[in-house]
């Protein structure tokens, strides 16, 4: 892997001049610093309305400022309650002895981990035919998977069949394999409480408030029409620094 190890720090640079980002945002996304950053809300790298028609303006906006808002503020407040030192605790540092916390901690200091990432993974749409992993993880996805298209069909089962609210996830398991699952309401894969465990490098959000304004019931639409707005460079770029 340290090809991929090369390549990967040689691309981040590149990747984050076209992104945009600041330093701040990267060590944000790659929670690789440990100041309370980790815990703060960041803009959104696109405008409400940069996924249309996927995933309509309005909803971007309540979801992003209202929900996701909303577990970032309570889990600042659980933090002061519960005396987390944020400044020398990593988020996925908390997430990984959350048992040791309480359910409002659990909740909410999933929301923001599983919001942040959810937003740094998606991207204006594209044609579905072309918008896919290149490189590495698309060799690891044909190896794990057969196929990107069977890749999808298992993805999208296991969005579907997730009962009520919460997150479909591709993550690299405690093999170092990827691996596909599910996690109840706003837990995931780096919680200690979780029985599937790992590091998630895509997640789909499957609360109804992800999807009912423009799809109502039909969460199979909001799936099939989501592959056209992942941000698989992005993805990538987990892929390489979470395998190397
Ligand atoms: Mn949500």
């Amino acid at each position: 892997m340290e090809t991929n190890r090369r390549t990967f720090l040689k691309s981040t640079a590149g990747l984050l001049a076209l992104s945009g980002w600041t330093a701040a945002a990267r060590d944000h996304f790659f929670s690789i610093s440990t100041s309370d950053i980790n815990y703060q809300q960041q803009p959104l790298p696109y405008m409400y309305a940069a996924l249309e028609p996927v995933i309509d303006a309005m909803t971007m906006e309540i979801h992003y400022t209202k929900h996701a808002a909303g577990y970032t503020k309570n889990l600042q407040d659980a933090c002061v309650a519960e005396k987390v030192d944020k400044v020398n605790t990593s988020l996925t540092a908390l997430l990984a002895q959350i048992s040791n916390y309480s359910e409002k901690m659990r909740n909410n200091a999933g929301g923001h981990y599983n919001h942040e990432l959810f937003w740094q993974t998606l991207h204006a749409p594209k044609d579905a035919a072309s918008n896919k992993p290149l490189g590495a993880l698309a060799a690891a996805i044909d190896k794990k998977f057969g196929s990107f298209s069977a890749f999808k069909e298992q993805f999208t089962e296991v969005a579907k069949s997730r009962f009520g609210s919460g997150w479909a996830w591709l993550l690299v398991g405690q093999e170092g394999l990827l691996q596909l699952g599910s996690t109840p309401n706003q837990d995931n894969p780096l919680m200690n409480t979780s029985p599937l465990k790992g590091v998630p490098l895509l997640g789909l959000d499957v609360w109804e408030h992800a999807y009912y304004l423009r799809y109502q019931n039909r969460r199979a639409d909001y799936i099939s029409s989501w592959w056209q707005v992942i941000n698989w460079p992005v993805v990538e770029q987990r892929f390489l620094q979470h395998m190397s």
